[in-house]
């Protein structure tokens, strides 16, 4: 892909409103427009990140037997009068009425509508468990959107609901889904820690936000820093084997400030491990047993003949607050150098060769390896512009790619001059870089 045909709206400098450096680099390079306050449009660059991060996001709800849906943006006021929300959301909720006068909304979450999709259909507990998700747009109209889209009204989220007969298959569920966040953020090169956190509008009484750390999180934490050293091993679906992971992580205080307890904390945390600081949310599940399924008549026969209230957990992934997050993480904003995750990166690799008005032989070998590169499933951007060789560097630099190719006058014979962004540049054979970034790919 050329640049110079690319819709890439890139700007020399950093745009004023912008306060955090995801904002900046997501304006920077064009990834994002805002359309209004909290509300913007995702330009080719961001949406081609975001559409990477789902495809993670979905894989790994796919392995733990999540099954894909898709619901409406747009709900009816009924479900969230039945549950006992509508009048509780309050002014975060867009209430909308259509040309019959009938109430409307634009969904802020799902709960009540899954629960009305479950409750149409699935009557026996041998249904059960169901776990059910899908990736939509959601509205909340924040008091003061701000951060780009970090916070805003309109984001993409990923929502799964789980479906049990019991609070032991409840938690079981609870933990697949625990499993499956620390692989999602795994996969997206990112340490997310679960913490204890409030249920807030959700409702339960268990509930844990993933968090990674951040100078410009809006989440305060409190926690037991020898959490950062737990890693997820081959961890089985058994009930038994994801208790003893989640197990593992709880055994360290982490909590967020609505659940912190500075007694607690200074008793159970000796001082030089203790780490307060600041996140970013990037996901948040919840156990809430049958507040819905109750209030929703949500029930299903037992196999003595009884009927009971489904017991029901909900979990969620900011998958557009994920794109800010992971530039919060990555980018180094002091040298003006971002790496994009390869798992998510916008191109694996750039090329950038030197090209004057006379002289195209540059662009030309650039072409040659790009074909190669493509032919190995490698994605290739291009800089096919005569600017000088600083400002090609510099605009690659933001867009982020992991790996460079930089073609020079003198790159002749097969080795060719190629860098890991963030590291010295070597000369190598094309078949050599292109083993390596399949191998790093793969990792994925
Ligand atoms: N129904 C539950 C779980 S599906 C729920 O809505 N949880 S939530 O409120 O915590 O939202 C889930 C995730 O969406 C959060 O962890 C966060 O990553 C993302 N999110 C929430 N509000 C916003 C917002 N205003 N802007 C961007 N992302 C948001």
């Amino acid at each position: 892909m050329y640049i110079s045909k690319l819709f890439l709206p890139i700007l020399k400098n950093n745009p004023s409103e912008a306060k955090i450096k995801s904002h900046q680099l997501m304006l920077r390079v064009g990834m994002i427009k805002q359309s209004s306050a909290g509300i913007y449009s995702w330009l080719p660059l961001g949406f081609k990140v975001m559409k990477k991060i789902e495809k993670i996001v979905r894989e790994e709800q796919n392995k733990i037997g999540a099954q894909e849906i898709l619901m409406p943006t747009i709900q009816s006021s009924e479900i969230w009068k039945e549950s006992g929300r509508y009048e509780d959301y309050g002014e975060e909720m867009l209430r909308i009425k259509d040309r019959q006068n009938r109430e409307m909304l634009y969904g802020p979450t799902n709960e009540e509508l899954v629960t009305d999709i479950f409750r149409s259909s699935i009557k026996s507990y041998k249904s059960l468990p169901q776990l059910l998700y899908h990736i939509q747009w959601k509205f909340r109209d924040e008091i003061r959107p701000r951060f780009g889209i970090m916070r805003c009204r309109e984001f993409y989220m990923k929502d799964a609901y789980s479906f049990d007969v019991s609070d032991d298959e409840a938690l079981f569920s609870y933990n697949k889904f625990f499993l499956s966040y620390l692989k999602t953020f795994n996969r997206l090169d990112l340490t997310a820690i679960p913490m204890a956190a409030d249920t807030g509008p959700i409702g339960g009484n268990l509930s844990h936000e993933f968090i990674i750390l951040a100078e410009t999180g809006e989440s305060k934490i409190f926690t037991d820093k020898r959490i950062f050293d737990l890693s997820i091993k081959n961890e089985k679906l058994e009930k038994k084997s994801l208790e003893n992971m989640r197990k593992k992580y709880e055994n360290y205080y982490s909590v967020t400030d609505e659940k912190f307890n500075k007694e607690e904390f200074e008793k159970k945390v000796l001082s030089e491990n203790r780490l307060i600081t600041k996140g970013i949310e990037v996901g948040h599940i919840f156990y809430f047993g049958d507040k819905y399924s109750k209030s929703m008549g949500a029930s299903v026969d037992l196999s003595g003949g009884k009927k009971d209230f489904v017991k029901m957990g909900s979990y969620g992934i900011g998958v557009s607050r994920l794109v800010g997050a992971i530039i919060e993480a990555k980018y180094d904003d002091k040298q003006e150098v971002m790496k994009w995750p390869i798992s998510i990166a916008p191109y694996d690799i750039s090329i950038i060769p030197m090209i004057s008005k006379n002289d195209s032989s540059a662009l030309e070998k650039a072409n040659n390896i790009a074909t190669e590169l493509q032919n190995n499933k490698i994605e290739v951007i291009i800089d096919d512009t005569e600017e000088n060789f600083s400002s090609k560097i510099k605009k690659m630099n933001l867009i982020g790619a992991p790996y460079q190719i930089i073609i020079g006058k003198q790159t002749d014979g097969d080795l060719i001059e190629f860098k890991e962004v963030g590291k010295d540049s070597q000369n190598l054979k094309l078949k050599d870089i292109i083993k390596l970034i399949i191998e790093q790919k793969a990792k994925n």
